[in-house]
């Protein structure tokens, strides 16, 4: 029955705790929403094939804290693949210390022909024998507020079940049943919501409904192509926020990826263009201050565009993709090429009075970003004392520090991390660099290979 349905998936990616929302691998706290990169996966993709748990070590290195769990209505009273994918779904987060949450979708009603009643009565039974397996128990599934998070998606949609009626039923069941609620519940619905236009029902019943929730999430994938995406905040985040910080709710709009779409005329982005409007919607929602966001993507591969590396790797003549040096170096920052340790690097030419190495990010990857997450890693020859520091073109400063790291003489090839949270790269620095790596107390440096990752 699911041979010409496309599956797709949704990744849940919170920002406004911008140091939280690219956790590079360390294991999620499941306390907590925020700064959360959450999958919303719906069973299967053109990859993966259906009723398969993606492969979690992939959303961890992809910095994706963990899933939503789409929980099709179809075969919840009996055994079957929804529970063959949950338990898949489970050991994966254990496995590779991810978090999940469940997501309920109503608009499943209208492919399997079931009648109302009856998905009112299945979902809740559902839940119930949920908790009494002890799910939300489990120190992986997700939580916010103290509460285990559940997510309800397509009430109010035209041309989906449901009245009014039953969705305040279904709510108040999760979030006021005695033993099965005080749930925190989010409601994937309709980009009308606020106003009862477009894609919602107009009943004026589902006010009410649309302002219960905990959060709203509004279905506004596809909505807006790359360049009207501007013009789609205006009209669609904007009252969408104000509305729901009227009421307390949270908010999380999407944004998406168009590779593997199956929306009529959005065609498919080549992959450095596909990351780059990842990031020009994320750039468009930090602006008015979101602090919550959801993505869609329609197959796996896109999970690998939310990342960017840029590289450069040094030499007499270097390696160059998205990173370069400077030309001419600016004073301060002259290297020459040497062969040390076996690999082919640059070095500070002379040491008293070139203390830098100067790099350009490619304005296509990022410029004059609103505070845009990055790592770079630098991988440099161990030999002296002192240290190595960042110093980076931030939203603050043109040449803000990062950490610093120690060198220990261990006369061997080593590499190190960076981690930023508020890049700007607006060629602010000397030749119109956006980063340099600082080598102290007047001594030789030796650096191959630099790395930049953005989301
Ligand atoms: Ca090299
Ligand atoms: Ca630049």
């Amino acid at each position: 029955m699911f041979g010409n349905i496309r599956f797709f998936a949704f990744v849940l990616l919170i920002i406004g705790c911008p140091s939280l929302l690219y956790s590079y691998g360390d294991p999620p706290d499941p306390s907590t929403l925020d700064g959360k990169l959450l999958w919303d996966y719906r069973g299967g993709s053109e990859i993966s094939g259906y009723h398969v748990a993606p492969d979690f070590k992939s959303l961890k290195d992809s910095n994706i804290d963990g899933v939503f769990l789409h929980r099709p209505l179809m075969g919840l009273n009996g055994p079957g693949r929804n529970n063959d994918l949950l338990t898949g779904v489970i050991a994966q987060a254990e496995a590779h210390q991810r978090v999940f949450a469940i997501e309920y979708d109503i608009s499943d009603t209208v492919k399997t022909g079931r009648d109302i009643t009856d998905w009112l009565t299945t979902v809740k039974q559902d839940w119930r024998i949920l908790i009494e397996n002890g799910l939300t128990d489990n120190p992986h599934y997700l939580r916010h507020n103290g509460k285990a998070v559940v997510v309800i998606s397509g009430f109010g949609l035209v041309g989906k079940p449901g009245t009014p009626a039953e969705a305040a039923d279904i709510l108040d069941f999760f979030k006021h049943d005695p033993i099965y609620g005080d749930n925190y519940v989010i409601g994937e619905v309709p980009s009308g919501w606020w106003n009862l236009s477009g894609d919602s029902k107009s009943d004026g019943d589902w006010y009410n409904v649309y302002r219960s929730w905990d959060a709203i999430k509004p279905l506004l994938t596809g909505g807006f192509s790359r360049e009207g995406y501007k013009a789609w905040k205006q009209s669609q985040i904007h009252p969408g926020i104000e509305e729901a910080r009227l009421w307390g709710m949270d908010f999380l709009p999407v944004i998406w990826s168009r590779t593997g779409s199956p929306i009529a005329g959005k065609t498919s982005l080549k992959e450095p263009d596909e990351a780059t409007y990842f990031r020009d919607q994320l750039s468009e929602l930090r602006k008015v201050g979101i602090s919550m966001a959801s993505v869609a993507i329609f197959d796996e591969r896109a999970l690998t565009m939310r990342a960017t590396n840029l590289t450069i790797d040094l030499g007499s003549s270097d390696i160059t993709n998205g990173l370069t040096r400077p030309s001419p170096e600016p004073s301060d920052g002259n290297t020459n090429s040497i062969t040390k340790g076996n690999r082919l690097c640059r070095r500070n030419h002379q040491i008293a009075n070139h203390h830098y190495l100067y790099l350009r990010v490619n304005d296509t990857a990022a410029y004059q970003e609103s505070g845009v997450n990055a790592s770079i890693t630098m991988e440099y020859f161990d030999q002296g004392v002192g240290y190595f520091r960042l110093e980076y073109d931030a939203v603050s400063s043109a040449y803000k520090n990062g950490v610093t790291v120690s060198l220990t003489g261990s006369g061997t090839w080593k590499s190190f991390t960076w981690y930023v949270n508020d890049a700007y790269f607006g060629n602010r620095q000397n030749k119109g660099s956006d980063f340099r790596i600082f080598r102290s107390d007047n001594k030789r440096f030796w650096i191959d290979k630099v790395t930049l990752s953005l989301p």
